[in-house]
């Protein structure tokens, strides 16, 4: 499943079932451009079908930043009409990425801002290094955010938190971002990806049905109301006592072993 084609992207896989994608234009601080999205998508597809997939990791390329927004130099000169494709493009991998079957962890490693930060919230959660500076600063080119900001920041931090930060476009440190629930955790630096790649083991170990469906149900259900979003967790509840693997889990803890997990 590696893919040294892209120009914008690294792709491997870096353990049994863990998957690295890497933003990797570090000379402009892995700014997305149009290509950057064209990649991410055949990149999301890969792994949407790949069964044998577990857990995503995105992080940036380099020690400065994650992704310092949307490439301006490529924006500068674009019509409406040109705006609103990038947008459309973004917004479809966005929610790609947010509706990929297995668990994706964003490893914001320095600067992520304006889409860096959008791309970010895409993912299911955000850990971040001591170095790590959140914001959205399009109000500072005359633009709002476009790929989703408004919207994905409100629901995680709430919409006072969201708005100080979209407003001002002021820059959020780690400590304040994880004090607002931004972030779920913070490592210096040189731990995050070790850190990254134990919670991906750990999740390695979980039976990957109810992985997939106890994700589906919170992102499926998040935007419902109540009743409704429980009825999706009942329908994934009472799914897990079709496969293998509930009868496995089950069996394995009276037999007072480890379950062998096998996805069906
Ligand atoms: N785009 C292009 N190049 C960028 C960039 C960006 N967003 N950010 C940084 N760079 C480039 C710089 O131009 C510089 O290039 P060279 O001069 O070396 O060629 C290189 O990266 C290093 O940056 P700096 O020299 O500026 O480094 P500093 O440490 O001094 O400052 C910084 C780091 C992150 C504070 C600063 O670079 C910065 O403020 N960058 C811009 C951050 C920003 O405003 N990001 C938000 C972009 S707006 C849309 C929907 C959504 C969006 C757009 C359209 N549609 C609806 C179509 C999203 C918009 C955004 O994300």
């Amino acid at each position: 499943m590696n893919n040294s084609a892209y120009q914008t992207l690294g792709f491997e896989s870096i353990a049994e079932g863990i998957y690295l994608l890497t933003l990797n234009r570090p000379a402009s601080l892995n700014a997305l451009n149009s290509e950057t999205f064209k990649e991410l998508a055949h990149a999301l597809e890969q792994v949407a079908g790949n069964d044998e997939a577990r857990v995503l990791l995105i992080t940036g390329a380099g020690e400065k930043a994650f992704v310092a927004g949307a490439d301006i130099s490529e924006m500068q000169m674009m019509t409406a009409v040109e705006a609103m494709a990038l947008s459309q493009a973004a917004l479809k991998v966005f929610r790609q990425l947010e509706l990929l079957p297995i668990p994706v962890i964003a490893l914001v490693n320095g600067y992520c801002l304006g889409g860096g930060c959008e791309l970010a919230l895409a993912c299911d959660w955000i850990i971040a290094s001591e170095n790590a500076v959140f914001g959205q600063p399009e109000v500072n080119l005359g633009i709002t955010p476009g790929f989703g900001g408004t919207q994905r920041l409100s629901r995680l931090i709430g919409p006072a938190r969201a708005m100080e930060m979209i407003v001002s476009g002021r820059h959020v440190k780690a400590d304040e971002a994880l004090s607002w629930g931004l972030v779920n955790h913070v490592y210096p630096q040189d731990r995050l990806m070790q850190e990254a790649l134990s919670m991906a083991e750990l999740i390695c170990q979980k039976g990957p049905l109810a992985v997939h469906l106890s994700k589906q149900a919170i992102v499926r259900g998040r935007d419902l109301e109540l009743d409704s979003a429980c009825q999706i967790e009942s329908q994934a509840f009472g799914l897990c006592f079709s496969s293998d693997d509930q009868k496995e889990g089950m069996t394995a803890f009276l037999e007072k072993r480890k379950p062998v997990f096998k996805g069906v």
